[in-house]
C-alpha cells in the first residue's frame, strides 16, 4: 500500500493548547519506520500550512477561533483531496477539528471515484454540534456535523463539495453526548454504538456488521481515531478524558478487523496532546494501533473461525 502522511498541527479547536505538537509526537514514536517495516511505501508530505484568516462574526458568542478553524479547514480539505489520489492518506492531528477538512477532501475524492464514502468515528464524543448548539464553543465538537451536511455552517466554514451521508456514519465508543447532539444523532440516522452497546454485545459483532455494510456497498472507509476513544488510564495524553473507554484489547481488535476487511482508504489520528503524555506512552499506543490497522498481526494470518474441536 502507498501511504501519505499529512501533518495537521491544529490546536485552536480544542479547549487547551498542545495538540499542535501531535504530528511531531507521532513521528517521534516511529510512525514512518513502522509503516515501512510492514512493507508499505511511505511519503511524508510534512505539515499543512493554514491559509489566510479573515474576520468572521457569528451569533453564538461562545465560539472560539472560528476564523482560524475556517482557514485551517480550507487548507486541510485541499491537502486531503490531493493526498488521497492513488494513496491512503494518514492525517496527523491536531485536534478533531481537522476532520472537517479531511472528511471534506476524502468525500470529494470518493464522489469522483463514484464510490460511497463510509465513516467510522472512534471517539468518546460524537462531535455532532452545529455552530448554534455548541455550548463550549470548542470547534473540535463540530466536524462530524459539518461533514454530514448539517445546516448552519454556510458562510462560516468552507462550502462542502459533497456531504457524507449520515446513514454511512458509524460512531463507536461514545460515552459523552450533549442533549442537542443526542437529538441530532437520532434525527439524522447516524449509527451509534455507545459504550453500553460495546459492553452488552462486545465490540466485534458491532464492528463486523458495519464492515459488512461497507463491503456490500463497495464503499470507501474513512476511520477517524480520537485518542479519547481509549480508556484514559492507557491513553492519558488527551485534553478531554472520559472514564470507561475502549480497552487496549478492544482497540487493537478493532484495528485488526479493519485491516482484515481491506476497506480502509483514509485515517485520522487526532487529539493527541503530547504535553499531557507520560514518557510518550500515548503516542506509542497510537502508532501501535495504526500498525494493527496496517497489517501487524500476532500470527501471520487472520484469526481462523473457531469450531470448538481444538
Ligand atoms: N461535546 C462537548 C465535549 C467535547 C466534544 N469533543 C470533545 N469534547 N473532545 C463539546 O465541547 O462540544
Ligand atoms: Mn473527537
Ligand atoms: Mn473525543
Amino acid at each position: 500500500m502507498r501511504c501519505r502522511i499529512v501533518g495537521a498541527p491544529v490546536q485552536d479547536g480544542a479547549g487547551r493548547m498542545g495538540c499542535e505538537m501531535g504530528p511531531s509526537a507521532l513521528r517521534t514514536a516511529g510512525l514512518v519506520a513502522m509503516l515501512k517495516e510492514l512493507g508499505h511505501e511511505v511519503e511524508d508530505l510534512g505539515q499543512v500550512q493554514r491559509g489566510d484568516v479573515r474576520p468572521l462574526v457569528h451569533g453564538n458568542a461562545a465560539l472560539k477561533a472560528l476564523p482560524e478553524i475556517n482557514a485551517w479547514t480550507v487548507a486541510i480539505a485541499q491537502a486531503a483531496y490531493e493526498a488521497s489520489q492513488d494513496a491512503m492518506p494518514i492525517f496527523l492531528g491536531g485536534d478533531h477539528s481537522i476532520s472537517a477538512g479531511t472528511l471534506s477532501g476524502v468525500a470529494r475524492r470518493a464522489a469522483e471515484a463514484k464510490r460511497p464514502l463510509f465513516v467510522l468515528w472512534l471517539d468518546a464524543h460524537p462531535d455532532f454540534h452545529t455552530l448554534e448548539t455548541t455550548a463550549s464553543g470548542n470547534l473540535h465538537g463540530v466536524p462530524l456535523a459539518y461533514a454530514s451536511g448539517r445546516p448552519g455552517f454556510a458562510g462560516y466554514f468552507p462550502d462542502l463539495p459533497v456531504a457524507v451521508e449520515p446513514s454511512h456514519i458509524c460512531t463507536l465508543g461514545l460515552r459523552s453526548i450533549d442533549p442537542a447532539e443526542r437529538h441530532a444523532l437520532n434525527e439524522t440516522g447516524v449509527t451509534v454504538h455507545d459504550m453500553r452497546a460495546i459492553d452488552e454485545h462486545g465490540i466485534a459483532p458491532l464492528l463486523r456488521a458495519f464492515i459488512e455494510r461497507v463491503a456490500s456497498a463497495g464503499g470507501m472507509l474513512h476511520v477517524s481515531l480520537d485518542v479519547d476513544f481509549l480508556e484514559p488510564s492507557i491513553a492519558p495524553a488527551v485534553g478531554t478524558t472520559v472514564p470507561g473507554g475502549a480497552t487496549f484489547r478492544e482497540a487493537h481488535l478493532t484495528m485488526e478487523m479493519l485491516y482484515d476487511s481491506g476497506l480502509v482508504t483514509s485515517l485520522d489520528l487526532v487529539e493527541l496532546n503530547p504535553f499531557l503524555d507520560e514518557r510518550g506512552r500515548t503516542a506509542t499506543l497510537m502508532v501501535d494501533l495504526t500498525a494493527s490497522l496496517m497489517g501487524r498481526r500476532i500470527m501471520d494470518r487472520p484469526t481462523r473461525s473457531y469450531s470448538g474441536s481444538h
